[in-house]
């Protein structure tokens, strides 16, 4: 079968880019070229691209490893985007103009934004890819921030590069650009702006830092697709339906949305055109899908991964698991302020999307990097809940699963790794516990930002303790029974 490439015909059931992509120069530099970057921005700016046209094209940089250049590259950026939903489809994007990987990214990336056609700076970089602390500052720790700041010249963490970039820019009397961060972070326009203000203050002087301020924008957005990890089945299918053999294909859900501050200061494609919803204040749908979407799906993967569930549509299928899953929302709602949203439509729609028999999302997918994703998704609406005077059970039951879940032991009674940049110091305050106060004490000494003291005293507290006492002692399938019972 030939290999999907910018000179492929069309063929077979899969819709095929409406413009001619290499007509259309390049505007935006995207850090972070994971699967949920080609299953969101990129598929909005395809479609922003056929409608208007425009210089819009995305070059796409990969900050880690090299294994998606290897297979867009070979591709002239094309792959195929498979949706799963009651029917399957396949569309072939074409707004990818060329990849950037390798080891000399940092230098080619930096080029990439000193262009004068690049107009945005996009990123997709994880929760934890950004260097920034959970209140909003600098994180002075965090690897690449440290580099950086020893080699500002030569930066690789992304608020390294882009001050660096801003300063480059500045130097030839370019505009800036504008700097849209697209992940799960609260605020994520105004906090990725307040830690490069104060790395370029830190090295590259005030001026650089003043001149940001005033004339670049860092938009705060909310952005929501489901994109599992793409498997045998996902190439398989694009080859089906494309006629061609695709090695970067992705697959997603029906459901997309993006909700943006429309705060440019040097344009953007017509992404209003393509189902982009433009807003003043992007703070409340962030509170919305941060602390129900993204806090259930947290809570069900603890407790998921405990009762022996890989798949979040396995959790769903069980009713008292899928009741859990419910009131998290019920309570989360309860915590978000501003929107005059339908709050229970919402979850229902959620949890239709959490049922897709179609999309295989791995608990263990969604359980990575809790402690980067805990502090927006849960401990945020608990304090609030617990002011509030409104339901804390399912917050605390959350934070116990999470706790369960991070001192398992498999059969050998050894500790079970988990995937999170605090992992280390985390499995050194676990592996010595005996009881779930000292547990509880142990980890909030790791991730004060996730238990914090009034989620550890107090009757929050006591829930917390007897719930993870009862998930250890009895098992998540017999707590998650008796949680659920009316
Ligand atoms: C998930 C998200 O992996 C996770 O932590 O909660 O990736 C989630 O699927 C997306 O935010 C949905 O938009």
């Amino acid at each position: 079968m030939i290999r999907l490439s910018s000179g492929a015909v069309p063929q077979g059931a899969a819709e095929w880019p409406g413009y001619t992509p290499e007509a259309h120069g390049t505007g935006i530099v995207h850090l972070g070229l994971g699967n949920f970057a080609r299953a969101h921005l990129l598929a909005y700016t395809d479609a922003a691209l056929a409608l208007q046209g425009g210089n819009w094209r995305v070059t796409g940089v990969s900050l880690r490893g090299t294994a998606v250049a290897d297979s867009l590259i070979p591709q002239d950026g094309r792959y195929t985007l498979v949706t799963r939903g009651e029917t399957v489809s396949a569309r072939v994007i074409g707004a990818l103009a060329d990849v950037l990987a390798g080891a000399n990214v940092g230098a080619a990336a930096l080029a990439a934004m000193g262009n004068p056609a690049c107009r945005i700076v996009s990123l997709t970089v994880t929760e934890k890819g950004y260097g920034i602390t959970s209140t909003g500052g600098l994180d002075r720790n965090h690897p690449a921030v440290k580099a950086d700041l020893a080699r500002p010249d030569a930066p690789s963490g992304v608020i390294g590069l882009i001050a660096a970039a801003l300063a480059a820019r500045r130097a030839a009397n370019l505009a800036p650009f504008t700097v849209l961060s697209c992940d799960n972070l609260s605020h994520n326009g105004q906090k990725l702006r307040t830690a490069v203000l104060e790395f370029a203050t830190a090295c590259h002087g005030p001026d650089l830092a003043d001149w940001i301020a005033t004339r670049a924008s860092f938009p705060s957005t909310m952005v929501d697709r489901i994109t599992p990890a793409a498997t045998p089945a996902t190439a398989a299918t694009a080859a089906a339906l494309t006629g061609h053999s695709d090695l970067a294909a992705v697959e997603t859900e029906p459901f997309t949305q993006w909700v943006i501050e429309d705060d440019f200061c040097a344009g953007r494609p017509a992404w209003h055109q393509t189902g982009a919803l433009f807003v003043r204040d992007v703070a409340p749908y962030e509170q919305m899908k941060l602390r129900m979407l993204n806090g259930a799906h947290s809570m069900l993967a603890y407790s998921g991964q405990l009762a022996g569930r890989a798949y979040v549509r396995d959790v769903m299928a069980d009713p008292a698991h899928a009741a859990l899953v419910r009131r998290h929302l019920a309570a989360a709602a309860a915590t978000v302020q501003g929107l005059t949203l339908d709050l229970d439509a919402y979850a229902q729609a959620l949890c239709d999307r959490f049922r897709n028999p179609a999309i295989a999302h791995a608990t263990a997918q969604i359980a990575m990097d809790g402690t980067q994703k805990l502090p927006q998704r849960i401990t945020a609406p608990a304090l609030q809940a617990l002011a509030a005077g409104t339901a804390t059970r399912p917050f605390a039951f959350a934070l116990a699963a999470w706790l369960a879940w991070l001192a398992r032991r498999d059969a050998l009674g050894q500790p079970i790794p988990v995937d999170d940049p605090k992992a280390a110091p985390l499995a050194a305050a676990v592996v010595q516990q005996t009881t779930p106060a000292g547990l509880i004490r142990a980890v909030a000494g790791v991730c004060p930002d996730i238990l914090p003291e009034p989620l550890q005293t107090g009757p929050f507290g006591a829930e917390l303790c007897a719930l993870l006492d009862n998930i250890q002692t009895q098992g998540m399938t017999a707590v998650i029974a008796r949680e659920a019972a009316p």
